[in-house]
C-alpha cells in the first residue's frame, strides 16, 4: 500500500517554537524522502489569508482555509506540518473532524518564558497595549487536555522536541 499523506498540527501560543520544530522534523523527513509541506500561520497570513485579523471570527476563517490546504495536501501523500496558534478548542475539534489522519501536537511553553523570550517584541507590545487581541495576553488560548502528543519546549531542546514527534509518528505507524 502507498503511503497516505497526514496533517501533523502544532498548537501553542506565539513563540513558544512550533515554526521551529516544524522546520527541524521536515529536514528530517525530507532526508528520509518524504513530500513535506509547511504551513505556518505567519506565511499564511501574508498571502492566503491577508485581509484576516485576529478577531475570533478571523481566527476561525484562518484556520478553516489552511485546514482547506492541508487537505488538499495530505491526500496527494504529502506530509503537512502546520503551526498555528489555534487558540480555540472548537477550531481543534474542526481539524480533528476535517482532516484524516490527522495528530494534534501541543508545544507547550509558560507565558511567562514566552514573554521573556519575546522573539519578535510582540508580547512587548502586546503589554503596553500596542497589539490588541494578543493570543495569553488580552486574548484567550484554550490549553488542549487531550493532545496526541505533548511536547515542552521550555524544558527541552527544539532537537529533542522534533525527533519525539518523529518517534510519535513511527510509533503510530504513519511513517
Ligand atoms: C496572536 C499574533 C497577533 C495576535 C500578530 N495574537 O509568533 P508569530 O507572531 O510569528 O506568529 C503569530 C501569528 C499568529 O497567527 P496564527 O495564524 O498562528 O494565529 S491563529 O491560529 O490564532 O489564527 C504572531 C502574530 O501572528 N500575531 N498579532 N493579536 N498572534
Amino acid at each position: 500500500s502507498i503511503f497516505q499523506g497526514i496533517t501533523v498540527w502544532f498548537t501553542g501560543l506565539s513563540g513558544a517554537g512550533k515554526s521551529t520544530i516544524c522546520q527541524l522534523v521536515k529536514d528530517k523527513l525530507s532526508a528520509v524522502r518524504f513530500s513535506v509541506e509547511i504551513l505556518d500561520g505567519d506565511e499564511v497570513r501574508k498571502h492566503l489569508c491577508a485581509e484576516l485579523g485576529f478577531s475570533q471570527e478571523d481566527r476561525f476563517k484562518n484556520i478553516e482555509r489552511a485546514a482547506f490546504i492541508a487537505k488538499l495536501l495530505s491526500r496527494n501523500h504529502i506530509i503537512v506540518l502546520a503551526s498555528f496558534i489555534t487558540p480555540y478548542k472548537a477550531m481543534r475539534d474542526y481539524l480533528k473532524h476535517e482532516l484524516d489522519p490527522f495528530v494534534e501536537v501541543y508545544v507547550k511553553c509558560s507565558l511567562k518564558e514566552c514573554i521573556h523570550r519575546d522573539v519578535k517584541g510582540l508580547y512587548r507590545r502586546a503589554l503596553d497595549g500596542e497589539v490588541v487581541q494578543f493570543t495569553g495576553i488580552s486574548d484567550p488560548y484554550e490549553e488542549p487536555e487531550h493532545p496526541d502528543l505533548m511536547i515542552d519546549t521550555e524544558f527541552e531542546t527544539s532537537e529533542k522536541s522534533a525527533l519525539k514527534v518523529l518517534a510519535y509518528l513511527r510509533q503510530q505507524g504513519f511513517i
